[in-house]
């Protein structure tokens, strides 16, 4: 049977040593990504938040629907929103961790969430260097590590995904680079379901070529745009797929959020639903 969650050694053991070092903590900052505030928040962070008061960062800010996210930003108890890139949204994130500083020693804090949500990145700003490697794929940093800087002790912490999540959900994550859809069905699978779930959440306008009714000739159309030919002019659906997921998740179709505050998670989306009603 193919798998349908992605959650690697360095994930499980990330898991058990973030468990440990809890208690020594002050503060945690949870990252999420701002285009899907609910589907990317940490499977860590309800047993977290039951021993240590957590910050919620809503990353990518740049890449969000503007309106919103101004929803999410009433709705979401203290979180902030940054655009991690040009540094957007930093002085007010260090302002609410070293509201936590102990006056006897420095405030000690840990950057958890999913993979590829800007933790590392988040870290190196507070930090104020390069410390930790930043890159745009999931599953960079596989080991849990501390980092020193004037008045704070950070932890930085492999992106960690629930083992346990329902069938599609990180199919769904893919689409924002948090999971791997090589991994979790491929990459012709996960675009097709982002072409129902935008065909069906009045989002068609991201989808780079006008939509068909099926969402196969859809992703062909796109394929063909996008140059994934093969021989007898045939498209290769799988770099199809890759190519419009990587250029949706990059924001280079627009800015968006797939989630407003009171709707459905996007993870809970069920495409065979979605066929009757389109
Ligand atoms: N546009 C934009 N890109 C961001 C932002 N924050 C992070 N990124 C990019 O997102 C990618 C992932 O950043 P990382 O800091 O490596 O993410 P991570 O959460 O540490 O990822 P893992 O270690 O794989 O779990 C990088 O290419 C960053 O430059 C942001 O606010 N806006
Ligand atoms: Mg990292």
């Amino acid at each position: 049977m193919p798998r349908t969650v992605w959650y690697p050694g360095h994930m499980a053991k990330g898991t058990r040593k973030l468990k440990e070092l809890a208690e020594r903590l002050d503060v945690i900052v949870e990252v999420r990504d701002s285009r899907a505030p609910l589907s990317t928040s940490s499977p860590l962070i309800k047993s977290l938040a039951k021993i240590k008061p957590v910050i919620r960062v809503l990353s990518r800010k740049d890449l969000a629907d503007p309106e919103k996210l101004a929803l999410w930003m009433n709705a979401v108890k203290f979180s902030y929103s940054a655009d991690l890139r040009k540094r957007e949204g930093l002085s007010q994130i260090r302002r609410a961790i070293m509201k936590f500083k102990p006056s006897h020693r420095e405030v000690r804090l840990a950057v958890v969430g999913i993979p590829n949500v800007g933790k590392s990145l988040l870290l190196n700003l507070l930090a104020g260097k390069s410390s930790a490697t930043v890159g745009n794929i999931p599953g960079v940093t596989k080991s849990v590590s501390w980092y020193r800087n004037e008045g704070m002790l950070i932890v930085d912490s492999p992106g960690i995904l629930d083992p346990h999540a329902k069938e599609g959900a990180h199919m769904v994550l893919s689409w924002l680079g948090c999971a791997k859809a090589e991994v979790v069905g491929g990459w012709e699978n996960s675009a097709l379901m982002l072409v129902k779930f935008l065909t069906h959440n009045d989002m068609a306008g991201l989808i780079p070529v006008e939509a068909d009714e099926s969402p196969a000739v859809t992703l062909e159309i796109i394929g063909r745009k996008y140059g994934c030919l093969i021989s007898g002019g045939r498209v290769n659906m799988e770099l199809a797929g890759q190519k419009f997921i990587e250029a949706f998740s990059s924001g280079r179709l627009g800015k968006f959020c797939l989630e407003i505050p009171g709707g459905e998670k996007a993870v809970d989306f069920k495409p065979d639903e979605a066929d009757s009603v389109v």
